[in-house]
């Protein structure tokens, strides 16, 4: 049976994959751990607060909840990272190191923890990157990916502990807004659009950068997740691809619905951005466990504004 902690599950990738694993386990299964409290606490539950810089608290939960599987998605993301780096080394690299250590002492059977195109640095060969190159990032928040990726991998392979993990790119969704990332405008200027608002956006128009729609991002994890073991030749850093596009894209993209106006302002963003890759090889994981995404560029716009649209209460 499968009892489930979802850290971080409140957040922007989190929300739709509860929503997706109670689906698939049943709601009493899958536990939101989260160190922010949720607005409506009855239709997030069973929900328990968790700040996974305290060891004493994961162990606590995995106890009480029984649990056997953790998907770790508690994190403080790359342009938030930036503004604070020593709540991101806190968080993203201390938080994982408890989540680890708590399940190599309770012998938990996997646990999924994103890595992110952040990993890779102005070093990395930009277009088709390939899935094993130069990992040299500048970001507190990257730096903590690798972190991430390799002591996931040490951990597999020194204890046996089931660590797996994508390199997620820019995640966008309707349903629960970005948490402080330098991928946040491609989800920000749907709100923008919808209410015809000026959008004053924080890259260049021009800022090519990986792209996923929100159900290729649970396709992907949930289906490492299952994937046979004796597949996997990589464990904790598989590319996944799905569109690359640059802000101008979007926004034709977007215009073939909608008027409304864009400037460009970039800020301290902009060098993240320009330190990633502009697209990914991701032949491991085709070849490894299949993964193909369902949406390209079209696609997603259309869903977002029809389903964002929806939620807003606004007329296409
Ligand atoms: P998010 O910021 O939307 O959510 C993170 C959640 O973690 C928030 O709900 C926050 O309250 C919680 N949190 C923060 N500190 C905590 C702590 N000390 N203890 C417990 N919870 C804490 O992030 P997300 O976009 O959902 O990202 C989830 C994972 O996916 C992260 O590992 C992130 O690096 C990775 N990822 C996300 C994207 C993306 O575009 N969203 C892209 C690449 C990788
Ligand atoms: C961010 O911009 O920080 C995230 C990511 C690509 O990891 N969306």
């Amino acid at each position: 049976m499968n009892r489930i902690l979802v850290t971080g599950g409140l957040g922007q990738i989190g929300s739709s994959l509860v929503t997706h694993l109670r689906k698939q386990y049943g709601q009493d299964n899958v536990i939101i751990g989260d160190i922010r409290e949720p607005e409506n606490p009855e239709e997030v539950e069973p929900y328990t607060r968790l700040d996974v810089t305290q060891r004493e608290n994961i162990d606590k939960i995995i106890g009480e909840y029984d649990i056997d599987t953790i998907y770790h998605l508690a994190a403080i993301l790359s342009a938030r990272g930036e503004q604070n780096p020593q709540l991101a080394f806190k968080v993203n690299i201390l938080g994982l190191y408890n989540i680890l250590e708590s399940g190599r002492e309770h012998s938990l059977e996997r646990i999924m923890v994103p890595s992110s195109i952040a990993a890779f640095g102005p070093e990395t060969p930009k277009d088709n990157t390939p899935n094993d190159t130069i990992l040299r990032p500048r970001t507190i928040y990257g730096i903590s990916k690798v972190t991430g990726e390799l002591l996931g991998l040490y951990y597999w392979e020194k204890y046996g502990l089931d660590v797996r993990g994508v390199r997620y790119p820019g995640i966008i969704s309707w349903n629960a807004p970005p948490g402080g990332g330098t991928t946040d405008y491609a989800v920000e200027i749907f709100y923008y659009a919808l209410r015809r608002d000026k959008y004053i956006c924080f890259l260049k128009e021009d800022t090519v950068l990986p792209m996923m729609y929100m159900p290729d991002a649970i396709k992907a994890i949930t289906m490492l997740a299952e994937a046979p073991a004796e597949k996997l030749r990589h464990r904790t850093d598989f590319n996944v691809q799905a569109m690359s596009f640059a802000p101008r894209d979007l926004v034709n993209e977007i215009r073939k619905y909608v008027d409304f106006q864009v400037e460009y302002r970039p800020d301290y963003r902009q060098k993240i951005a320009e330190s990633w890759p502009r697209s990914l090889d991701d032949t491991p994981a085709r070849e490894e466990w299949n993964w193909k995404p369902d949406y390209d560029l079209p696609a997603m716009v259309k869903d977002m504004l029809e389903n964002l649209g929806k939620k807003l209460g606004v007329e296409l």
